[in-house]
Order: structure tokens, then C-alpha cells, then sequence
């Protein structure tokens, strides 16, 4: 097999690089250079084949090179959305380049786009509980808003799992627009998530706690804590949650983990899996059997969370909920009159639920166990109307485990998580392998593979300790297949060693073949913190602006701010103690270029790049006072602050914008008191 990759490689080689022009449509590929046309033993021809024999690479290593370089000029076919994790942050990546192509500053300030520094300084303040200032956030699960379940390329979510935020990304900037803190919790992990038309925002907790961050003793852990999942209405138009149409559920105090939303044959329903059905409260030195590890382990058993969603709507929107700081809550007693939330046991410390393309089966796998069980909804179902369960300590129906599976599959050590491609095949993370499990679907999808249903095809090896993995549109109603990319949690001997702190390792595998040939394409290391989980969208999806579309744009409210600058209006105006400036920026000035206010006076200051040229960005960056914008072309920025300090401040643009960016300067004076009475 190898030796004939390497002979169409060899081939492949030379009339690309024969061919004038061949794959250079938009690249200036420069003077190619004639290549002999003889082959070594590589496979490969001419300078192609030195350069292998030079660098040591295997044939296997040329395709890879060849599967993921992309030419100057050209662009990614698909583009992906990565969690940042403790960042804060969102990256945009392209596949299969695995070219970093922008960190979008979410919940952590971010210098760069002025996040922090002047913009979007009132988001992230929106950010803050009960007064508390957070500069930093844990992002986990990015979900790009759907139609139809499939992804559409307008919006990205993320959640917070160390506060309990969710964030809204509009994709026609990449910018974020708006944070929103969960009143009735301060950790969550099964968000976000979304349902087929993005009506809906999942966000589930974790650890359980007493709602609303209230205080409560550990030993009244079993009835003072709670679980709970809450669902963000989003309103597709205006570009925002709605915090006054949202609501949530409350749930055992077991740890939900994450949760999907089922689509097609499934809409209208929500799965979550959970651990610590245990109700361990860790520690070994309170009494607690152990901590919390082993704690949370002793059971065979913890439990698939299954909600009615629609009936659930239906429930808070006949008002049947308890408003706790604010937020509409289901308690659990309704829940259960209301017939919304059903149980089905789930092996050894699950992790993860994904549901099928087409909503029929429900992947659950268990950490310390070989196995992915897989659900079929119908069963669940058939289930519920025969009312086959037996109720746990709180009241739950527990559905029977054997009337509800469908399969189990062996697929190695520590499987995480699961997602799909279009050929029938599913593919799970092996956290202790660690390696990328491709196995094959039945039901439905028997005929999109020539294998047995349910059975272990590859364990394709990775480096080291994957958590989640993605492929191209994976978890869509019509995964693309083609890539998949594995968030691998150490990289240990990967990369030259930055010292004791290691960057995370994306890899990048090659999908679009059958049976065991899943092949390593590329490594990319993550040094930026650490990303949970990522989704693949098709480029062609995505419809970002060039330039805003009009001079005085306010991001924020997407539309042109009627107080922005404009040129030939820049000014600046007093009214008692408060200052207002109108100032514009283009190439390569300022106007205007002196700005003198008096000692104590509150500074308001507007700035307009007037520029219409794509990637014509001005910074402005103010010493001392914390400032630095990003003003992207169109763009208005104001920020606001006490001109407490006197002195004379040059400032200046951030961005080499032009051959005369260093002139693009001028002086803010603030007079001290004493003079400023003249
Ligand atoms: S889960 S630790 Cu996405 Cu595997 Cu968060
Ligand atoms: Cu504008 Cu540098």
C-alpha cells in the first residue's frame, strides 16, 4: 500500500510541478523552476525528492505536506471554531492549513482588538457578578448557531464554566456581543449547545450547588444542593439571548456534564449525561468514603438525562415556575407532575451524549469503561409510554437500560466523546489510548458502509491524551466527513520544549477514505490555553464583512452610531466638567492631533476610522489611562475616564497602517489645576 502512495505521490509531484500555473490559480507562485523528471527512490522527482531526502521525509509525511499546504493567496475550505479555554477566548483556525487566522477576544481582554481597552468594555463589565470585575473566563464548548441543524454561519456561542457565562459571537464581525451571567449558578459545562434552529441555548451546570450561589453546609449536600440546566431563548434578529424569555430546570444534584440536543426524529427533546449519582461530597477527613475521584466512581451506574424540551416550554410558559434572583425556574416536583425529565443508567463514569445526524441514536461513553452505548430514541420512547422504569431517590423515572440500547460498541480505554461523518461511520476520542476510535453505525446508516453495524474499524493513534475530537460539520444533521482534528490535552516530546508549561497539541487526521486508513496529517500547537472543544464549519458558510458597512459604525448595536465623527465635523466640546471629543482617524493622522482638557475633568472620547479600505485598521493607544483601540475600517469607538492625572500624554496608532504610521501621533494635555483656571 505504501509503495504505491508513494508512486502516485511521486507522479502526482511532478506534473504538479510540470504544469505551469497547475494549482497556482490565485497564487503568485513565482518562477517555477524546470524538475527533472526522474524519480529516486522516494517516489518523488527533482528538487522535490532532494528536498525529502534532506529533510528525511517518508513518502507518508510528502502526502500529508501535500494535503495540508495551502499556497499564498488561497484560502481554507473549512474554518474552525475553537474553544480557548481558560483564555477566555475563541480561535478561528483554518482547515486543513491549521493556520491561526484570529483569537477573538471573548472574556478576557484582549489588547489587540482593544477588547477591554476602550471596546466592548461594557460587555465584558455586563460580565460581572454581584460587582465583581472577572477578567478572565474558562471556555469550553463553541456552538455555531443552526437552521434546519445544520450549521448557517451567523453566530457562534460559548459558555463559561468557571462562572457561568454564555457568550454571543456575530459572525459577520467575529466580535463578541454580549455576556451573560446565570443568576441561578457559578459553574457550568454542558454549554453551549444549541438546538436545530438556534431557538435555543443549552447551558448545563456541573458541580452541584446550593441555586444562586447561596451558602449551605456540605453535609446538607443532598437536599440544600441542586443540578440544573437552563435554556437561553435567542433572538435570531436582534443577535442576542433574552434573558427575559429565558429559563430553566432544576435537576438532582448528580453532575451534569454535557448535553446535546436532539434534532430530526429527536427534536423537541434535550440529553444530558451526568456523573455523581453517588452524592459523594469528597474529603476524605469529613467521613466521606474517599475523595472526590474515587467518590464519584463507586457506582456501575450514573444517568442519561432525557427532557421533554417542548413540553418544558410549554410548562414555563404557563407561568408553573418559581422566579429564583430573577431567573424562571422548574422546580423538580414540576418537572416530575409535568412528566418532562426521564433517567436511563449509563456506564461507569459517562462522559459526553451525541446524538446521531439524524437524531436516532444517542452515543453516551463511559471513561472507565471500553465501550460507547448507544440509545435509540424510539426505544426511549416506546419506554416511556410503557411506563418501563423504576423511580431513584429523587422521583426520576429510571428508564430499563435494556429496553432502551441499541448496541454497545468496544472501541478502547477511555472514550470521551463521539462525533460523525457521512459515510456511516462515528468517531470516539480514547482519552488513555489515546488514539481517534472510528466504528460503524447500523440502523440507518448500515448502508453507507460496506463493514459490519457496530463494530470497531480503527484506532487511529494520537499524541497524547485526546479530550474531544472534531470533524467537518461532525455533529450537524449532514456531517461533511473529509477532516478531523483531535484536541489533544499533552504534548509532551511534540515540540521543542518552552519549559516545564507545554502548548496543547491540535492534530489533524485525513477521514476522507474507509476501513483502517485514518492517517495523521498535522500537528498545531496551542499556546494560548487550553481548548475543549472545537466545531468545523464550511467556509463557504461564513459571510464576514470586508469593511463595516457604513463610516460611524457602532458594533455594538450594528448600525451607524448618530454621535459618531465624521470627517470635516471632528470637535470638541465642553459642558461643565465633562469633555467630548469627535475625533477621526484615516491615513496617517489624527484629527484633531492636540486634545487639552483640565485636570479632573470626565473624558468623553469618540473616534471614527474613516477609512473604506479593506484591512485599513487604526489602534489608538493612550498611555497611562489604560486605552487601546482597534478600529477596524468604518468603525466608532468611544471610551470614557477622569482625566485625573496632569501631564502631557503623546498618543498614537497601534497599527502599522501606512509608511507614515509613526507620524500618526498627537498630544492629549491635561493642565493642572492651578493652570487650568485661565
Ligand atoms: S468536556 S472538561 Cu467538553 Cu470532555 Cu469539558
Ligand atoms: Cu494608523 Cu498606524
Amino acid at each position: 500500500m505504501k509503495r504505491v502512495l508513494a508512486v502516485m505521490v511521486g507522479i502526482l509531484m511532478i506534473g504538479f510541478l510540470l504544469l505551469p500555473g497547475c494549482g497556482g490559480g490565485e497564487s503568485d507562485g513565482g518562477d517555477a523552476k524546470p524538475v527533472a523528471r526522474t524519480t529516486n527512490g522516494n517516489g518523488l522527482g527533482g528538487d522535490a525528492a532532494q528536498v525529502a531526502k534532506d529533510r528525511d521525509l517518508t513518502p507518508d509525511d510528502v502526502v500529508a505536506a501535500l494535503k495540508t499546504y495551502m499556497p499564498t493567496g488561497r484560502h481554507d475550505p473549512y474554518i474552525m471554531f475553537a474553544s480557548g479555554g481558560h483564555s477566555g477566548q475563541v480561535f478561528v483556525i483554518g482547515v486543513p492549513s491549521m493556520r491561526l487566522l484570529r483569537v477573538i477576544g471573548v472574556f478576557t481582554p484582549e489588547p489587540w482588538q482593544g477588547w477591554g481597552y476602550g471596546i466592548g468594555n461594557e460587555i465584558l463589565a455586563d460580565g460581572a457578578i454581584d460587582g465583581h470585575e472577572l477578567t478572565w473566563g474558562d471556555t469550553h464548548h463553541p456552538a455555531l448557531s443552526e437552521t434546519g441543524g445544520d450549521y448557517d454561519g451567523q453566530f457562534c456561542f460559548i459558555n463559561d464554566k468557571a462562572n457561568a457565562r454564555v457568550a454571543v459571537i456575530d459572525l459577520r464581525d467575529f466580535e463578541t456581543k454580549q455576556i451573560v451571567n446565570n443568576p441561578i449558578a457559578l459553574n457550568d459545562h454542558g454549554g453551549t449547545m444549541v438546538t436545530p434552529d438556534s431557538e435555543w441555548i443549552i447551558e448545563g451546570g456541573q458541580y452541584g450547588s446550593p441555586l444562586a450561589g447561596e451558602y449551605a453546609p456540605i453535609d446538607e449536600y443532598n437536599e440544600s444542593f441542586k443540578g440544573m440546566v437552563t435554556l437561553w431563548k435567542f433572538d435570531r434578529k436582534k443577535g442576542r439571548i433574552d434573558p427575559s424569555k429565558s429559563f430553566a430546570m432544576e435537576l438532582p444534584p448528580y453532575w451534569q456534564d454535557l448535553f446535546d440536543a436532539g434534532k430530526k426524529v429527536s427534536e423537541g427533546w434535550i440529553f444530558g449525561n451526568s456523573f455523581n449519582t453517588e452524592l459523594a461530597t469528597g474529603a476524605k477527613e469529613i467521613g466521606d468514603t474517599s475523595f472526590f475521584e474515587a467518590g464519584v466512581s463507586q457506582r456501575d451506574n450514573d444517568y442519561l438525562h432525557i427532557i421533554n424540551l417542548k413540553k418544558a416550554v410549554q410548562v414555563y410558559e404557563a407561568g408553573k415556575v418559581e422566579k429564583i434572583k430573577g431567573m424562571p425556574v422548574i422546580s423538580l416536583d414540576t418537572a416530575l407532575a409535568e412528566e418532562l425529565l426521564y433517567f436511563a443508567p449509563e456506564p461507569k463514569s459517562p462522559h459526553g451524549v451525541d446524538v446521531t445526524p439524524g437524531g436516532e441514536y444517542l452515543v453516551v461513553s463511559g471513561k472507565l469503561d471500553p465501550h460507547v452505548t448507544i440509545y435509540s430514541f424510539d426505544k426511549i420512547q416506546e419506554a416511556i409510554a410503557a411506563k418501563n422504569w423504576t423511580k431513584e431517590q429523587y422521583g426520576v423515572p429510571v428508564l430499563d437500560f435494556d429496553a432502551v440500547v441499541e448496541a454497545q460498541v468496544e472501541v478502547g480505554l477511555g472514550p470521551l466523546h463521539t462525533q460523525f461523518d457521512d459515510k456511516g461511520y462515528a468517531y470516539t476520542s480514547l482519552f488513555l489510548v489515546p488514539a481517534v476510535a472510528r466504528w460503524t453505525l447500523g440502523g440507518n446508516y448500515s448502508d453507507l458502509h460496506d463493514e459490519a453495524d457496530w463494530e470497531l474499524i480503527q484506532q487511529a493513534n494520537c499524541h497524547y491524551n485526546i479530550g474531544h475530537l472534531v470533524a467537518a460539520e461532525g455533529d450537524t444533521v449532514s456531517p461533511d466527513g473529509k477532516f478531523l482534528v483531535a484536541l489533544n490535552k499533552w504534548s509532551i516530546d511534540r515540540f521543542f520544549p518552552t519549559g516545564p508549561l507545554l502548548p496543547q497539541n491540535f492534530q489533524l487526521m485525513d477521514i476522507d477514505n474507509t476501513g483502517d486508513d485514518i492517517k495523521l496529517l498535522y500537528d498545531m500547537p496551542i499556546g494560548i490555553g487550553e481548548p475543549h472543544y472545537a466545531q468545523i464549519i464550511k467556509a463557504d458558510k461564513l459571510d464576514p464583512w470586508k469593511v463595516y458597512p457604513e463610516i460611524g459604525w457602532d458594533p455594538v448595536a450594528q448600525r451607524v452610531d448618530i454621535n459618531a465623527p465624521q470627517p470635516g465635523r471632528e470637535r470638541i466640546e465642553r459642558n461643565g466638567s465633562t469633555v467630548e471629543i469627535y475625533m477621526t482617524a484615516v491615513r496617517s493622522h489624527f484629527v484633531p492631533e492636540h486634545v487639552t482638557v483640565r485636570e479632573g475633568d470626565h473624558v468623553i472620547w469618540h473616534i471614527t476610522n474613516v477609512e473604506t479600505a479593506q484591512d485599513a485598521t487604526h489602534g489608538f493607544a493612550l498611555p497611562v489611562f489604560n486605552v487601546n483601540l482597534s478600529l477596524e475600517p468604518g468603525e466608532t469607538g468611544t471610551f470614557e475616564f477622569t482625566a485625573d492625572k496632569a501631564g502631557t500624554y503623546s498618543y498614537y496608532c497601534s497599527e502599522f497602517c501606512s509608511a507614515l504610521h509613526l507620524e500618526m501621533t498627537g498630544y492629549f494635555f491635561v493642565e493642572p489645576k492651578q493652570q487650568a483656571s485661565r
